[in-house]
């Protein structure tokens, strides 16, 4: 047995080397669906052949289509057609056929979300929606957006970066007039592109504000290598001051930054099983920032930008991908190194909320901290210490030990109800006792877990007691949470 699986990998590297000498002639002129790349048939996927699928490590040689995994398959039959996307915390709409067209219905209109438990945000967005709805259609197909403006003032709706009729491309004078309120205008066009895409209003203070509509469109063969989950996550960040929800659209500075309408640690965890092939789409809506998009513990590829597939052989591995405003960008990966990895942009002001001079820093405000005797670092201001959360200390709850305490000015106002809704949420139960600690603003989770633990987690609904998923200790004991880092 264990012979057998040595001459497969060996058989499957040397395949690998071969077909990595030939990849640059065979990328040239390349059909969209039939990459360079080596068949792997099922007997190699245990092993991804020669990829270490179960564990972090580098495949075959640099240039090979192994290497990091680059070409190495998910589990997913690739004569299935492309994967549905996942969008955590959106809704999707895959619309209806109607007289030869994939037609959708979207309305204008003010709407309303919660980036944080108790953390209200009343702004535009598209059927009562923002980010989103997501719409999903397939290469080739015609599309009908059949669009009201039920906002009080007057709109359009520009379909990014797609190649359509100039009439169809919703700029208010220039190729359209404004849809005023009230009023219908129906988007139609063929779609001969594919990839991740948005549709937004040409009216800049109304983006500022929310409204944005990711466009996936699948080709219409999948492409290889096949991979089993397909996520699509919307970037934005807003100014909400003091006493308001509503967004300042003119502000030069942000303290609200979101993933898919939300910020961490509400942003709900990216879910899969250990080995699976995971295509990730960024898209980056936010007024005025890029976004360095950095994802821990893997290594990806960089495999799509808003221009659609980029060819294997301009792929590039990274770990972090630089989202500019306006752009997307997709990566894959094998999920091959088990645990709760964060994922977030690595703008230091975009890993926490309230990093703004309009509302105060946030602050070290316990003295027992040792950082906060660091001199010049922004330390407790006036009045603050009355706000603490009184007999909040040592209170339990399902999942976690004690309240977040004294970790910024937001979790101090928390109630147990908003705490509720952060670790109630299936997606979150058996993480490391106190995760959210560590999970603010631009902040997801991608947690890979051994098969059995993923079906327990999202296929039943057995208990699933916290550091299920990140149970080592590397310093043999359980740290008291009061004498941890987190960062
Ligand atoms: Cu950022």
């Amino acid at each position: 047995m264990r012979k057998n699986e040595e001459r497969r990998n060996f058989l499957a590297q040397g395949a690998a080397a071969t077909a990595g000498l030939f990849a640059a002639g065979a990328v040239s002129g390349q059909e969209p669906t039939a990459p360079s790349q080596m068949k792997m048939n099922h007997a190699d996927h245990e092993s991804g052949g020669g990829f270490p699928r179960m564990k972090a490590g580098l495949g075959g040689p640099i240039g090979s289509p192994t290497d990091r995994g680059k070409l190495v398959p998910g589990y997913r039959d690739p004569n299935l057609p492309a994967v549905e996307v996942i969008a955590p915390d959106l809704q999707k709409m895959s619309g209806k056929m109607v007289r030869g067209a994939r037609e959708f219905h979207l309305r204008a209109t003010p709407a309303r979300r919660e980036l944080l438990p108790g953390i209200w945000m009343d702004a535009y967005g598209y059927n009562d929606l923002f980010p989103g709805p997501v719409l999903e259609m397939t290469q080739g197909e015609r599309v009908r957006i059949v669009f009201r403006n039920d906002l009080p003032e007057e709109t359009t709706l520009h379909p990014h970066g797609l190649e359509l009729p100039v009439s169809m491309d919703g700029i208010p004078a220039v190729t359209q007039d404004y849809v005023k309120p009230g009023e219908t205008f129906v988007y139609e066009f063929d779609v001969h592109q594919e990839g991740s895409y948005f549709l937004h209003p040409h009216v800049a203070m109304q983006e500022a504000v929310g409204m944005v509509v990711p466009f996936i469109i699948h080709p219409k063969v999948a492409h290889t290598p096949a991979v089993d989950r397909d996520f699509v996550l919307v970037a934005q960040q807003f100014s909400i001051l003091p006493n308001a929800t509503v967004p300042n659209s003119n502000a030069m500075d942000w303290n609200f930054l979101t993933l898919n309408g939300r910020s961490g640690p509400y942003t709900t965890p990216l879910v899969c099983k250990l080995g699976e092939r995971v295509r990730i789409r960024f898209i980056n809506f936010s007024t005025l920032h890029q976004h360095p998009m950095h994802l821990h513990g893997h290594t990806f590829w960089i495999t799509g930008t808003e221009g659609g597939r980029i060819p294997d052989s301009a792929w590039i591995p990274s770990n972090n991908v630089v989202v500019g405003v306006a752009q997307s960008r997709d990566v894959e990966f094998i999920a091959n190194n088990p645990g709760d990895w964060v994922l977030h942009c690595h703008m230091f002001h975009h890993m926490m909320n309230h990093m703004t001079s309009q509302v105060g820093p946030i602050i070290r405000q316990k003295e027992n901290d040792p950082g906060f005797q660091v001199p010049g670092y922004p330390q407790i201001m006036k009045g603050m210490s009355s706000m603490k959360m009184e007999g909040m200390d040592g209170m339990k709850m399902d999942g976690m030990k004690t309240m977040p305490e004294g970790d910024n000015e937001y979790a101090m106002k928390m109630t147990m109800e908003d705490m509720k809704k952060i670790t109630s949420r299936r997606e979150t139960h058996g993480m490391r006792d106190g995760w959210y600690k560590g999970v603010k603003g631009l902040f997801s989770v991608l947690r890979v877990l051994p098969p059995e633990l993923y079906d327990k987690l999202m296929n039943t609904g057995e208990p699933i007691p916290p550091n299920t998923s990140t149970p080592w200790d590397p310093h043999g004991k359980n740290m008291p949470m009061h004498e941890m880092h987190q960062s």
